[in-house]
């Protein structure tokens, strides 16, 4: 199986070197919107697309992702609100397990039924620990999965639970207080997250001005991910970009 990204992203965390990447939903965007934004992501240095929402009701995946490619080298990796949201044109796939829930069917149940499908894509697959954290209003993660998110102040479940998936295999942990959240994942959470687990860790949900994006980098988070407040104001990309680039190690780790 490829491991391309996963090395570059293993390698640049053995560096301290954070990456930024910017969440599209397909729902959301239309030709103009995909140029444009693609445009301000080769300014801004962009490390990675996400492509996926909760709920993709447009059918235009494949077309989105190919559309991408065809006018960037930022890698495109799939981010899927359900095992249909795959496209052979992306670079690789987080196949999510939603480990902080206790919905079989977001645990285990979907991959079943889907596992030939997403194997036979040829994408490179990432085992991700899917974790949605409390942001301080349902959001469509939250509600589709009908799982209780973690709540927001309980450091030591996100702990066990980020510490279980790393041991159950899997490659990353997606911290996440789902797309819009009023209330971010704190940085506390993210050190003590961080602080227990080898493997990259990804922050997002609710992450809106380059103040706490640094932050987040700085209490150990790999990767930030960032679509609404980008999807509101495509301006703030290249700020976005450069506090994540300019992020310390983090101390300690
Ligand atoms: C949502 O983590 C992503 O699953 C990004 O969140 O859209 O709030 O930036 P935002």
């Amino acid at each position: 199986m490829k491991e391309t990204i996963y090395h570059e992203l293993m390698n640049k965390k053995k560096k301290g070197q954070k990456s930024f990447a910017v969440l599209l939903d397909p729902d959301k965007v239309n030709d103009k919107k995909i140029e444009d934004l693609i445009d301000k992501a080769h300014f801004a240095g962009v490390d990675y697309f996400l492509v996926g929402g909760s709920l993709v009701i447009s059918n235009h995946l494949d077309e989105v992702v190919q559309q991408i490619k065809k006018k960037s080298a930022i890698p495109v990796i799939l981010f899927p609100g359900t095992p249909s949201q795959v496209s052979k044109y992306a670079d690789a796939l987080l196949y999510l397990s939603l480990i902080s829930g206790r919905n079989p069917e977001l645990l285990i149940g979907q991959h079943v039924i889907s596992a030939p499908f997403v194997k036979g894509s040829g994408l490179e697959i990432m085992s991700t620990g899917y974790m949605v954290v409390d942001g301080g209003a349902p959001t469509t993660v939250s509600y589709i999965s009908n799982a209780s998110p973690i709540p927001a102040d309980k450091n030591e479940i996100a702990v066990c639970t980020a510490m279980a998936g790393e041991m159950l295999g899997m490659k990353l942990i997606y911290l996440d207080a789902g797309s819009g959240a009023r209330r971010p994942v704190t940085e506390e959470m993210i050190s003590q997250v961080a602080s227990c687990i080898e493997i990259p860790l990804i922050t997002g949900g609710g992450i809106r001005n380059p103040e706490k994006a640094y932050l987040n980098c700085k209490a150990g988070a790999d990767v930030i991910v960032v679509g609404d407040a980008i999807e509101k104001d495509s301006t703030l990309m290249k700020e976005l970009a450069d506090a994540v680039h300019a992020s310390p190690i983090s101390i300690g780790r």
